[in-house]
């Protein structure tokens, strides 16, 4: 059943899920996709999200953590759970963003605490995943899929995103942010997608409990990570091949015009 419609020749024609979320996100800079995950996948996600960031602070120390304001992420929790490699791989996921920006690579992945009773943290003020960027692209170079553990709601301090800010090279003005900036409410399971480009900010969370999420920034091959995975993971961290190429395993920079050669060489 198609909308009424007069003096329209052309319609843009999409097929399945990932289609459906690709002309969302390119169009509104953000788009929800459901994991598909049951309540009993969720409730281990969140199990290990507990113990990923007992293990996290246990490693760098809370107080460490805190006077870089890193109290409130858990950096690369895959290191801990193999859980996290499993969202980070999750089939859909990929596929949109295969469908938007070609081959990708993981560039970071991080649990995000807001923490409840209305405290800062450091994703509560907006801004781009590619931070200090000013320019259009026709396609994303990075997608950030926000996984959530917990349900978002007004309340909690949802992302709030600004629509359609991938397309604007600056920082929208203060009265387009105040009738356009849109808080997300969406159950446990979902991933908040997001074009790096378009500028979000975490809200602030009145309730008294954390709003935990995992976010995943996939880009094109040529940004570098945020932090070398594969020399954090280690070198056999998995031995498939596809998922060791979206880890980064081999895309380090040739460490000299010797090795760049030899690396030809082995691709011959
Ligand atoms: O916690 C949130 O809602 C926002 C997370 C965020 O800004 C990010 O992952 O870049």
């Amino acid at each position: 059943m198609s909308v009424r419609r007069y003096g329209i020749l052309k319609q843009r024609e999409i097929a399945g899920e990932v289609q459906r979320a690709a002309e969302e996100l390119a169009t509104f800079g953000y788009t929800l996709v459901d994991s598909g995950y049951p309540d009993a996948a969720l409730d281990r996600i969140e199990a290990s999200f507990m113990r990923a960031r007992v293990a996290s602070e246990e490693r760098f120390g809370r107080s460490r953590l805190e006077a870089v304001d890193e109290h409130n992420t858990i950096r690369l929790p895959m290191l801990y759970d193999r859980v996290f490699l499993e969202l980070a791989t999750h089939p859909m996921i990929l596929a949109l963003c295969r469908e938007m920006i070609g081959p990708v690579v993981l560039s970071q992945q991080n649990g995000v605490v807001n923490p409840g009773g209305g405290g800062p943290y450091n994703q509560g003020a907006f801004h781009r995943d590619l931070p200090y960027q000013h320019f259009t692209s026709s396609r994303p170079l990075a997608i950030n899929a926000l996984f959530c553990v917990d349900d978002f709601t007004v309340d909690n301090g949802g992302t709030i995103v600004l629509p359609a800010s991938h397309r604007i090279e600056e920082f929208p003005s203060e009265p387009f942010i105040a009738a356009h900036a849109l808080p997300i409410s969406a159950p446990r399971g979902t991933f908040i997608v997001l074009d790096c480009m378009a500028f979000h900010s975490g809200g602030s969370n009145a309730t008294e409990r954390d709003r935990r999420a995992v976010n995943h920034v996939y880009t094109t091959p040529v940004i570098k990570q945020q932090i070398d995975i594969p020399l954090a993971l280690g070198p056999s961290f998995t031995e498939d091949t596809e998922t060791r190429w979206l880890l980064g395993y081999g895309m380090s920079v040739p460490r000299g015009v010797e090795a760049y050669i030899a690396q030809r060489e082995a691709k011959q």
